[in-house]
């Protein structure tokens, strides 16, 4: 089954929101197979958003991103990096559509709550920063068969 990163980032979790984002993901029917609460530092969010370091946001970007904890998970499920994307919104919080999870709850590009991997390589690169492999759980629902045909 695939698997994806997602991160929630210090604006998720100062303002709150961690239950509710993490609920919705649980109701969408994705798998949370590993969760850690952390906070990063500058190497590992450079390792992290190493793709982006020529652009203009990323100092503000590496100093936003490690200003306080974050939650980091590993969600599987059917095209898990696609489903997490569309659920996520547009990047720009501004213009993500009603029903997502920036377009419901952020307004802004630089806070727009949540990370998730963009590609199926980029989502094993990115969860191998944040997780062991004995980190990530291997389990059966009892409800699989009713979410997955
Ligand atoms: P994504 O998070 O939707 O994958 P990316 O283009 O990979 O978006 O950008 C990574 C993160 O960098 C965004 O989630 C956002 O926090 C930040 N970011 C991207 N573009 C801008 C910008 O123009 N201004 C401020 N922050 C930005
Ligand atoms: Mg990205």
């Amino acid at each position: 089954m695939e698997q994806t990163l997602i991160l929630l980032k210090p604006d998720a979790v100062q303002r709150g929101l961690v239950g509710a984002i993490l609920g919705r993901l649980e109701q969408r029917g994705l798998k949370i197979t590993a969760l850690r609460l952390l906070q990063m530092d500058a190497a590992l969010a450079g390792r992290h958003y190493e793709a982006h370091v020529d652009k203009p946001f990323y100092k503000g970007l590496v100093s936003f991103i490690t200003a306080g904890p974050i939650v980091a998970a590993v969600l599987e499920g059917p095209n898990a990096v696609a489903v997490m994307r569309s659920t996520m919104g547009d990047t720009n919080a501004g213009k993500a559509a009603p029903g997502t999870i920036r377009g419901d709850f952020a307004v802004d590009i630089g806070r727009n709550l949540i990370h998730g991997s963009d590609a199926p390589d980029t989502a094993q690169r990115e969860i191998a920063l944040f997780f062991e492999p004995s980190q990530i759980l291997s389990y059966a629902r009892a409800n699989d068969p009713w979410i997955v045909e």
